[in-house]
């Protein structure tokens, strides 16, 4: 009773910061500060306000040569030293592998709790504003960066989907959009993400089994496969290759075979989710962020 009157006050908080609150002056801000999209950035906002999904390489979108070398060889640091990590823990030992309870199955860089510097190479991609611009032009707001993390998947035995591994819609927001950057070539193997266009709010499909905050958003996979059979897009993909997507829509992956899967991934949300629903998972140290535009201030606030 107490936890059903809990989650009544939670979604109700989320409902009134969303209408009235937190979002209304965050609309206003995006209203009075219109980014200027470029054609590329325009079209993925078509994409995404047509199918929820739309899938770019990082080298057209971000544009700058150098950074993508950067974020190849902290991935490839990041993936050695978990593979490492494994091999000790598959000998017995012990290695400080950040995992979260429910999502075993993967190895997280960051996880919950952690201080980030405004140079952390993932911090930064989910500050710039190529990426930002679209998140706040797709949610019509300046949103939150809520979420920057890097995740390895190894590849299991197991023949049973998990956790997010099976179909579902995140809980935590309806003016969601996730970044996902592969790192490596992601194939049928590799644990890709999947996703049915038209499912999220305001799409064709988003009456099944609708999105509400906190909802029960697992439904028997079976059935959701019968029903979107022809609209569940597989992102095999090269290395270097953004998915952008309204998770409140339809999605799972990271069921990954026999490679192992490693992208970076970015979460922008609406200040009513992190109000009442959600709380990102690091804080900026060093309060340098005077330098950056009043978007990103906010993103990162
Ligand atoms: O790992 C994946 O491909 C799915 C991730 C997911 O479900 C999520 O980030 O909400």
């Amino acid at each position: 009773m107490a936890s059903a009157l809990e989650r009544r006050g939670i979604v109700a908080t989320y409902e009134l910061h969303d209408r009235v609150l937190s979002n209304r002056s965050s609309r206003r801000k995006f209203a009075r500060r219109h980014p200027v999209l470029d054609e590329l950035q325009q079209d993925i906002l078509q994409r995404l306000r047509k199918d929820g999904y739309a899938v770019v390489p990082f080298a057209d979108l971000v544009g700058d040569a150098a950074v993508w070398p950067e974020l190849e060889a902290e991935a490839a640091r990041f993936a050695a030293v978990t593979e490492a990590g494994l091999a000790a823990e598959s000998k017995g030992g012990e290695a400080a592998l950040r995992r979260r309870e429910g999502k075993e199955f993967l190895v997280r860089k960051y996880a919950y709790g952690v201080e980030l510097g405004l140079d952390d190479p993932w911090l930064r991609l989910g500050y710039n504003r190529r990426l930002l611009d679209v998140a706040n032009s797709y949610v019509g707001m300046w949103s939150k960066l809520e979420y920057v993390d890097l995740w390895y998947t190894p590849p299991i035995e197991d023949s049973e989907r998990k956790s997010s591994q099976r179909w579902h819609r995140d809980f935590n927001d309806r003016h969601l959009l996730k970044a996902f950057l592969y790192l490596v070539d992601v194939d049928e193997d590799t644990g890709p993400f999947e996703y049915v266009a038209g499912s999220a709010p305001g799409g064709e499909l988003d009456h099944l089994w609708p999105w509400r905050p906190l909802g029960d958003n697992y439904p028997p996979e079976d059935e959701l496969a019968e029903k979107t059979a022809d609209r569940a897009v597989t992102f095999t993909a090269p290395k270097g290759t953004i998915i952008f997507c309204n998770t409140s829509g339809f999605h799972r992956g990271g069921f990954a075979k026999t490679k192992p899967r490693v992208l970076a991934t970015v979460t922008y949300s609406s200040p009513a989710s992190l109000a009442s629903l959600t709380e990102p998972n690091y804080s900026v140290t060093g309060a340098e962020t005077n330098g950056l535009d009043p978007e990103q201030r906010f993103a990162l606030s």
